[in-house]
């Protein structure tokens, strides 16, 4: 699975590619948009894959954030962030410089109007996935057995003491969100395994100049393998 492509469609392709899909299920652990150049692309290459093959898609908090500014009709100003900027640019791909000929208003019209099968996909995706002995999820959760309380929050956003906790949900959590420079000691960009190795961080910071992480991991936990992909071209900098 992998996880952070954040708009870099390129790389996301190329990662792909290491996908066998008879045999492989896709889980896809969020922030599929903003920052990066390419949000829509990838978004729409997600939902093909997803029609015809065994793909699970949790949503992150840049997901989130999205939804919740499209749903706030009338205020749209309120949650206009600045890493929103590429990914409705990326909306727009015929309309040069959209943030500055529309307003913001008109720019969610437009979107709840013209990509509704996108927004729903994005809606549609999962708090968490999890398996008898994995969980799935794009930020982490809180480590005790009733780890599902307040998921909805913590899935999406939770970082310490996520990080350093000691696991106590008796699963093998798989996590993005969190840059895996963050956690190595050497500021790598290779997936992170807990000393504890029941928590695997795979955000390798591809939008900022890192590398897109995907792991083979089996229904018992058992870490197959791992491919990367370096970021290509431009960095972004937001
Ligand atoms: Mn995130």
């Amino acid at each position: 699975m992998l996880s952070d492509s954040h708009g870099c469609y390129q790389e996301l392709k190329e990662i792909l590619t290491y996908w066998n899909p008879q045999e492989q299920t896709l889980v896809l652990l969020g922030d599929i948009v903003d920052r990066g150049p390419s949000s829509l692309e990838c978004l729409r290459l997600i939902i093909q894959l997803q029609e015809k093959e065994n793909v699970i898609t949790v949503g992150g908090n840049h997901e989130q954030l999205l939804c919740e500014w499209l749903e706030m009709k009338g205020n749209e100003s309120f949650y206009y962030l600045e890493v929103f900027n590429k990914t409705i640019q990326s909306f727009f791909p015929d309309v040069s410089n959209v943030l500055q000929k529309y307003t913001k208003q008109r720019i969610a019209n437009v979107l709840r109007t013209m990509y509704q099968a996108e927004l729903s996909f994005i809606k549609n995706m999962l708090t968490y996935y999890e398996t008898d002995q994995l969980l799935f999820v794009h930020g982490g959760c809180n480590l005790e057995p009733n780890w599902k309380v307040d998921a909805e929050r913590d899935c999406k956003w939770i970082r310490q003491p996520f990080i350093s906790g000691e696991n106590k949900t008796g699963k093998t959590i798989i996590f993005g969100h969190t840059p895996t420079e963050n956690m190595h000691d050497t500021q790598s960009n290779d997936i992170w395994i807990s000393p504890c190795k029941t928590k695997i961080g795979i955000d390798g910071s591809c939008v900022y100049g890192g590398q897109l992480n995907a792991i083979v991991i089996s229904d018992s936990g058992k870490l197959i393998d791992t491919f990367s992909v370096k970021k290509k071209g431009l960095i972004s900098n937001i």
